[in-house]
């Protein structure tokens, strides 16, 4: 096959995956999707100098797709296998370096929890105090 037939043919393979509309999602009046949350940010924020951080799990992965990122290095992110945990400290970290920019840690539930112990760690030793935690097998005891 030609090269110009190869790329015609891949031309077609691409409009065809694009047909699929994958990204597509369906409203809902219950809740807020997180998908329409990301573009409203971006749409709400557009006007600004914004960054943008992640955790780890779906999130990154929303606000790849539904945030139109339109500077580079715009998206800070531990990456799809990284730390959970990452956003929180990463937003403090880019803020510190543009602190005239808009800043924005996109967060699941669950890597706000992992940033509980740095809030503890920082809130502790900006007043000065000691703080003590037992230890137990599972949550919720
Ligand atoms: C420190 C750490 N522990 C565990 C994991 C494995 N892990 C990856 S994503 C995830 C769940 C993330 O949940 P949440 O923050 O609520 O994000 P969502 O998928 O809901 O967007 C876990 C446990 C990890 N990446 N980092
Ligand atoms: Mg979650």
């Amino acid at each position: 096959m030609s090269p110009t037939r190869r790329r015609c043919s891949t031309g077609k393979q691409i409009d065809a995956w694009r047909a699929r509309e994958c990204l597509r999602y369906k409203a809902r009046k219950d809740v807020i999707m997180p998908q329409y949350a990301i573009e409203r940010l971006h749409a709400l924020t557009r006007h600004k100098d914004v960054y943008i951080t992640t955790e780890v799990g779906q999130q990154p992965m929303w606000a790849a797709q539904f945030f139109k990122f339109e500077e580079p290095n715009r998206w800070m992110t531990s990456g799809g296998l990284g730390t959970m945990g990452y956003g929180l400290p990463a937003t403090i970290g880019v803020q510190m370096a543009h602190p005239k920019s808009l800043v924005i840690d996109i967060a699941g539930d669950a890597s706000v929890l992992m940033t509980m112990q740095k809030c503890r760690r920082g809130a502790v030793s900006a007043a000065g105090s000691r703080s003590s935690s037992s230890t137990i097998s599972t949550w919720g005891w």
